[in-house]
């Protein structure tokens, strides 16, 4: 059976919220980002200020040049994170296939509901008109049998847009479009492809296979496959099963905290590694002990917002790392670090919080170094305790359980 998928997307999200609780805002040019004499850049603009060219991303200062009229508003996380969280419930109301992928953004697999709401465009309609009711924002929402398709259908019918694309016109509807419209495919990508004449779509689904291979690898193949409409990815719940973890088991038990928290850290760099390879960001941090008589605990604790730094990692470990020994137990005998609760990252986050963006920033460079020159080519101090013990090699250390020493 063809799948049946909406995109939903809240418009001009961030200012929608701002003028859904202030009504002296709506119908005006706002922009929620900063006061325009701060350096700064527009986080979001009404679709009366982007009639001026203003955009998301643009400087403050640039934005006031072009619209001085706006109003600029510094804006509130939380306010977005409340909306947000209803937004979700809405969502979650109508299919329990839902994956949300930022704060106002999300996919839902509505296949076989036609039979419920007469049809998949009768059933969004009626979503559009709750999240309408009950937060005062507008939704666009694409409908297609892919994740890809219904993603820029959702784009292409903004502001306050419905589209459906029909089974079987997936190609027909991506030809004539921009590639800029391609999910994934960023300025450098677009550059590239414009470099051997490739602007359309259509082109790119025409272009031989090893042609994109050639100049982008495996990005290649799913580039293709996009521009022709091929997409099977599911749509996937934020799934609890789904958790990234390392563990070791001491060759002598220990009660050395010193020694705990440096295997500890060392374990949880690993995670984040493959946290931030896997471009996830994680929502609950589990601690593992086994202590000498073989009993074994977890402990977990639920970040108050999802992180993908090794620092946030090490931090959460430790802490619940000092309250378990708190306890005064026996020896450990093995410890173990491990994030679950995976998400797509809000990349809302990372442009409000400045000091968020700094971490994110040296935790790539780290990645991009130990990529190059070998996990251990860089250490923190917090795991030098480590480096007289264990043999290494330039993929890091050898632990005595060798097969987690991924
Ligand atoms: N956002 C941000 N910085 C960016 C882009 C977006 O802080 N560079 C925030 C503010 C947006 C929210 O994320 O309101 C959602 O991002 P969208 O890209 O969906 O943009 P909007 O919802 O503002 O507009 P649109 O109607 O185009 O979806
Ligand atoms: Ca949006």
């Amino acid at each position: 059976m063809a799948r049946q998928i909406m995109h939903i997307d809240l418009d001009a999200f961030f200012v929608s919220v701002e003028q859904a609780l202030n009504p002296e805002l709506r119908g005006k040019p706002v922009v929620v980002g900063g006061k325009p004499d701060r350096r700064g850049v527009v986080a979001s603009a009404s679709y009366e200020a982007r009639r001026f060219g203003l955009h998301a991303g643009m400087p403050l200062t640039t934005a006031y040049r072009l619209c001085p009229q706006a109003i600029f508003i510094e804006g509130s996380f939380s306010k977005y994170r409340d909306a947000s969280q209803r937004f979700m419930t809405i969502l979650a109301d109508f299919s329990p296939y839902l994956e949300p992928l930022s704060l106002d953004e999300a996919y839902l697999d509505v296949t076989g509901f036609e039979s419920i709401y007469g049809s998949i465009h009768q059933m969004a309609v009626a979503l559009k008109q709750r999240i309408k009711n009950e937060l005062g924002l507008c939704a666009s929402i694409g409908i297609a049998s892919c994740k890809v398709v219904a993603k820029i259908a959702s784009e292409l019918s903004k502001p306050d847009g419905l589209l459906e694309v029909a089974g079987g016109n997936e190609s027909a509807f991506l030809a004539p479009l921009p590639i800029a419209k391609l999910p994934g495919v960023g300025r450098k990508t677009e550059r590239v492809l414009g470099s051997l004449g490739i602007d359309t779509i259509g082109k790119l689904s025409i272009t031989p296979l090893a042609t994109l291979k050639s100049h982008f690898g495996v990005s290649g193949e799913i580039l293709h496959r996009f521009a022709s409409g091929i997409d099977d990815r599911i749509v996937e719940p934020p799934g609890a099963a789904k958790s990234i973890s390392r563990e070791t088991t001491f060759g002598k038990d220990t009660r050395d905290r010193s020694w705990l928290k440096a295997t500890l850290r060392y374990l949880g760099e690993r995670v984040g590694s493959e946290l931030r390879q896997r471009g996830k960001q994680a929502r609950c941090v589990t601690l593992k002990l086994r202590y000498a008589d073989f009993t074994t605990i977890t402990r977990s604790y639920t970040l108050s917002q999802a992180s993908h730094t090794d620092q946030t990692l090490f931090d959460t470990g430790t802490k619940l790392l000092r309250k378990e020994l708190a306890q005064g137990k026996q020896p450990v005998r093995l410890v173990g670090i491990g994030v679950s609760n995976l998400v797509e990252p809000g990349r809302q986050l990372d442009m409000l919080d400045t000091s968020a963006q700094r971490l994110e920033q040296l935790n790539r460079a780290i990645d991009r170094i130990r990529r190059k020159y070998g996990f251990t080519a860089i250490q923190t101090g917090r795991t030098l305790p480590l480096k007289d013990i264990f043999p290494s090699t330039d993929d890091g250390y050898t632990l005595h359980t060798p097969s987690l020493s991924r």
